[in-house]
């Protein structure tokens, strides 16, 4: 267990932060000509550009030192061998078991794990293209033509932002929806688009106790019995994705019809897992293997390549070196792809429940700043909305771009315009525009002397603002998979270097366990609360509306 600010390279961290954090990107590139190839990383088609950073040779260096010092090559050793990281829950973290493509056996508790994993693939692969080609029909023996998934958080979020990703890739006739906000509205506005005879209803659930999850499985279960006239329908547009057997049965979904995952799958890193099924039924199972395959060649290139050339590893160094140098407390991913709408999104859970934690793996408050708020938006629209800020504002926001170079819909000179304005970013970002060249372009402009004054303060930039570029050439199920693991493995070494647990998420307890208690207290006896609480619980009671 290492104090990060207790090694020698933060030590040194500090001494250098203190003689670059004047430096300007733009005389760095200036004076060497080679900055980007040196700084940049290639995996199979993507480039990964990281020389737009507040670094020189010597930053990186330290950096990489630090994550030596903090032990990251022994932790990753740890990860992949099925050791009990995630110690606050006592379990292993193997979501790279599940696309582990190789022969290697990942143990467990002296247990080889694969088995399990590759049968599970089997079970999906029948069961995906049963749906798929119509044999696994509804109860009236008509085909399935809507899948929807009812899950929340990490049973959601993955496999509704690959789907979303990859809707070029969908099988005609067949539509995928998901339904994961406990709110009536989100359920109701999905079933008003299906019909109960050819809709599949996949209950997502890792534990099969989540509130939201079973609240909205009962009303579409209800929903398609009243429709169908039968309760043995339910076998038939029913499954379940769980590791509870026992209550998925009690839920009245027969066992055959479950798909299993384990203890050692994460919520918010299972949709490699069961949990991904409605991306293979949508995208047919060789695309989800594809997707695997992705992942895994960036399992790879983690587990071996050198630190100093480990892409995941120079992506959470850089984030530690703004956030606890620069103090910088939120990161930017501006996806250039409409697909990856949900991209900024899905990372929020994977990053912010991750290591949003102010205690150390020995139980201390932690002394310096952890996970960043991650947000962000698909380009070109966020830069008709916030980029506002991340030009001039006062926070130093580090960003990421994501762009292929192909679009799945060639469409005229759109595609061009797209990455223009994505690389275009990228350069006024680092390179800004001083308050001189502001002048020179008014003058040049024809503004008057007073213009040129009142103006140029404004029209300037200070640049210097960092940012990543990940360039690929097409968003495939596989370049898609390698960027999910890539970030996947970036949360990992963040949490590593700041001593805390990534795995757990205690903070979302306190919440749901107040909930309990206020639930019957909307409709029955009040009990005791501070003034607030009680007043909006008795403006509720007022106004609710009662339900038959
Ligand atoms: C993710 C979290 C959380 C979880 C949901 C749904 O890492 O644990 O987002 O995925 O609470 O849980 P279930 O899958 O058990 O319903």
């Amino acid at each position: 267990m290492v104090d990060p600010t207790h090694t020698e390279a933060w030590r040194a961290l500090q001494a250098h932060y203190d003689e670059v954090r004047d430096m300007h990107m733009r005389d760095l590139f200036d004076e060497d000509p080679a900055r980007a190839g040196r700084l940049s990383s290639t995996l199979g088609d993507l480039l990964f550009d990281y020389s737009k950073n507040r670094v020189t040779d010597r930053s990186v260096s330290l950096l990489v030192e630090l994550a030596e010092e903090c032990g990251v090559r022994d932790w990753i050793e740890r990860m992949f061998a099925g050791d009990a990281i995630n110690a606050t829950e006592g379990r292993a973290v193997l979501h790279t078991a599940l696309r582990n493509r190789g022969d290697r056996p990942v143990m467990v508790h002296d247990v080889d794990v694969m088995p399990d994993v590759r049968r599970v693939l089997e079970q999906m692969r029948r069961f995906a293209e049963a749906v798929r080609d119509g044999s696994r029909a509804g109860h009236t023996g008509r085909a399935i033509t809507d899948v929807v998934n009812i899950g929340i958080g990490g049973s959601d979020l993955g496999p509704f932002m690959v789907t979303e990703a990859l809707r070029p890739y969908w099988k005609e006739g067949l539509r995928a929806h998901f339904v994961s906000n406990v709110d009536g509205t989100h359920l109701s506005e999905v079933l008003r688009e299906v019909r109960a005879e050819t809709t599949l209803f996949i209950v997502a659930s890792k534990t099969f106790t989540t509130q939201e999850t079973l609240t909205n499985a009962r009303s579409a279960r209800q929903w398609l019995v009243e429709r169908l006239g039968s309760e043995d329908a339910v076998a038939k547009h029913f499954v379940a994705l769980s590791t509870n057997r026992e209550a998925v049965t009690a839920f009245g979904i027969d066992p055959d019809n479950m798909f299993e995952l384990w203890d050692w799958v994460g919520g918010r890193y299972s949709l490699w897992s069961a949990i991904g099924l409605s991306i293979a039924c949508v995208l047919g199972m060789e695309h989800f293997e594809d997707l695997l395959a992705g992942a895994y060649e960036v399992d790879e290139h983690f587990r071996t390549a050198p630190l100093r050339e480990n892409i995941p590893v120079l992506m959470a160094l850089l984030g530690v070196w703004y956030g606890d140098f620069f103090g910088a407390t939120s990161h930017a991913v501006l996806p250039y792809d409409q697909y990856l709408h949900r991209f900024p999104a899905y990372l929020q859970q994977a990053d912010m429940e991750s290591n949003g934690k102010r205690t150390s793996r020995e139980g201390e408050v932690v002394a310096y700043g952890t996970g960043p708020i991650v947000w962000g938006e698909p380009g070109t629209n966020g830069q008709h909305a916030f980029f506002q800020l991340l030009h001039q504002g006062t926070h130093l926001v580090p960003c990421d771009f994501i762009v292929p170079a192909q679009s799945q819909n060639p469409l005229g000179q759109h595609h061009d315009i797209l990455v223009a304005n994505c690389i275009a970013q990228a350069e006024a970002l680092m390179r800004g525009k001083t308050e001189e060249e502001a002048r020179d372009e008014l003058r040049r402009s024809g503004a008057s002397k007073d213009q040129v004054v009142l103006l140029a303060p404004h029209k300037a930039f200070p640049g210097n603002r960092p940012s990543n570029t990940f360039m690929l050439e097409k968003l495939t199920p596989r370049t898609l998979g390698r960027l999910i693991a890539l970030y996947e493995h970036k949360i990992f070494v963040q949490g590593v270097i700041w001593n805390i647990y990534s795995f757990d998420q205690w903070g979302v307890e306190l919440g749901k366990q107040l909930a309990k208690v206020v639930l019957p207290e909307l409709t029955g006896q009040l009990g005791e609360h501070d003034s607030s609480t009680q007043q909006l619980i008795e403006y509720y009671r007022l106004h609710r509306e009662s339900v038959s």
